[in-house]
């Protein structure tokens, strides 16, 4: 099963203009990716391009304009790449004739801000050579060793690799597994994907394709069926380990199964993958809280079309109102925007699996909420919750240490 490239880790190039990050791009991919030319400037919207580490795997690159770019435009195009910080797991400063100044260290500041880690490259070595003193005040900024490159000699890009796979967080490119923890060899899991309007043509959506995977790789046994079978299989009398279903089908599933089956929902083995659970956890009985009048933010990770829009927009809101039975106002942001300044007007956030983003993605969307205090949960618990199932749905992880490593 090969990773879609917004789950593959990603890496940030950044830089002043002419200093070789498209060069760099270029030399670790062995394409032609990105256009290189003596003239500054040249890039100018960031691009991103899927390429294979050795030692880390699938990865996407990403060049950016130069941040000191000059003019109107020039500004438009610094905040454009300052923005990719927000979706990269790890970044490169390319620098080059031992210039480290004012625009790299808001580089560093921004990184920092967002818990991503750096590399320095000082690029063009074949025409100037690193001057120690500028490898320390680096160093005293909180980078790394400043390593000597130049993207026209094959020998760095081993130096380059290596510096990568010390650098880029393991949890960025080592998946966990959905069931991490969870199976035993020969447990049975009975999966209940209901085939709708919504799933694609011909496919099974990524959570459900991973569970299945995850089943057989752990010498478990794994029973797929739609819901409109479950009573026939339920009529085996078979006993299951656990039983996952989509959330949409909570309420009907629960009712259906015995209530010492453990049961929880895809969405929800998903959320453990893709951010802290425990802010879940703690965020999502504040339904039970909301008053008339509270905002709710619901936060979808799509960026053009989502493809679960239905569930986003009509029924978690209809659900949650229902519900409460309170005078509650939605609003929606769907793609990669925060709406950070204004983030203490909601009562609570509700994010979706976020199956097309990675980890620090989903982390870096959410983390304005914590940081405030609102309450986040996402969709699967906050469907458990309004079913009365919340607990339930909850319980395969109690044994467990939920909390993940960020
Ligand atoms: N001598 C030398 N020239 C290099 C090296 N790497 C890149 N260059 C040259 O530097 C110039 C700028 O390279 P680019 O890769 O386009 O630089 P960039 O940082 O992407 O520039 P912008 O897109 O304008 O921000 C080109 O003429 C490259 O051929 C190197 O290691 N040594
Ligand atoms: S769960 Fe989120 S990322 Fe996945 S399809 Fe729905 S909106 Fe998009
Ligand atoms: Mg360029």
């Amino acid at each position: 099963m090969s990773k879609p490239r917004d789950i593959k880790p990603h890496i940030g190039i950044f830089g002043r203009r002419n200093t070789g990050k498209s060069s760099f791009i270029n030399f670790l991919s062995e394409q032609e990716t990105s256009i290189v030319s003596p003239e500054a400037g040249t890039t100018t919207d960031p691009v991103k391009k899927s390429i294979e580490i050795f030692g880390i795997g699938p990865a996407v690159i990403i060049d950016t304009a130069g941040i000191d770019d000059k003019g109107e435009l020039g500004k438009k195009r610094i905040a454009k790449s300052i923005k990719i910080i927000s979706l990269i797991d790890m970044a490169v400063i390319i620098i080059s004739d031992n210039v480290f100044g004012d625009f790299e260290l808001d580089l560093v500041k921004s990184f920092n801000k967002k818990k991503v880690p750096f590399l320095v490259f000082h690029n063009k070595s074949d025409v100037a050579t690193l001057i120690p003193a500028l490898s320390d005040q680096i160093k005293a900024n909180g980078g790394n060793n400043c390593i000597e490159i130049s993207t026209l000699n094959q020998k760095y890009r081993e130096v380059i690799i290596e510096a990568f796979k010390e650098t880029i967080p393991e949890t960025a490119y080592k998946n966990k597994a959905l069931f991490d923890g969870l199976l035993k060899p020969k447990s049975t899991i009975l999966l209940v994907t209901p085939i709708d309007s919504e799933a694609p043509e011909g496919r099974m959506i990524l959570p459900q394709m991973m569970a299945v995977r995850n089943v057989l790789d752990e010498n478990s046994i794994c029973i797929l069926v739609k819901e409109t079978e479950l009573p026939d299989v339920m009529a085996w009398g078979m006993k299951f380990d656990m039983v996952v279903t989509d959330s949409q089908a909570f309420d009907y599933v629960s009712g259906m199964i015995p209530e010492d089956t453990l049961l929880t929902s895809f969405s929800i083995l998903f959320a453990r993958l893709k951010s802290d659970f425990n802010d879940y956890l703690k965020g999502t009985s504040s339904i039970g809280d909301l008053k008339d009048g509270d905002k709710v933010l619901i936060l979808e990770s799509c960026t053009h079309q989502v493809s679960c829009d239905d569930i986003g927009r009509f029924k978690i809101p209809k659900w949650l109102t229902d519900f409460t039975k309170k005078d509650i106002e939605y609003e929606f942001i769907s793609g990669f925007d925060i709406p950070e300044e204004d983030i203490n007007k909601y009562a609570l956030v509700v994010q979706c699996g976020g199956c097309v983003v990675t980890k620090k993605q989903l982390q870096n969307r959410i983390q304005p909420a914590i940081d405030a205090g609102i309450p986040v949960t996402n969709y699967g618990m906050a469907i458990a919750y309004v079913n009365g199932i919340f607990e339930r749905s909850i319980k395969p992880f109690s044994s467990m240490k939920t909390e993940t490593v960020r």
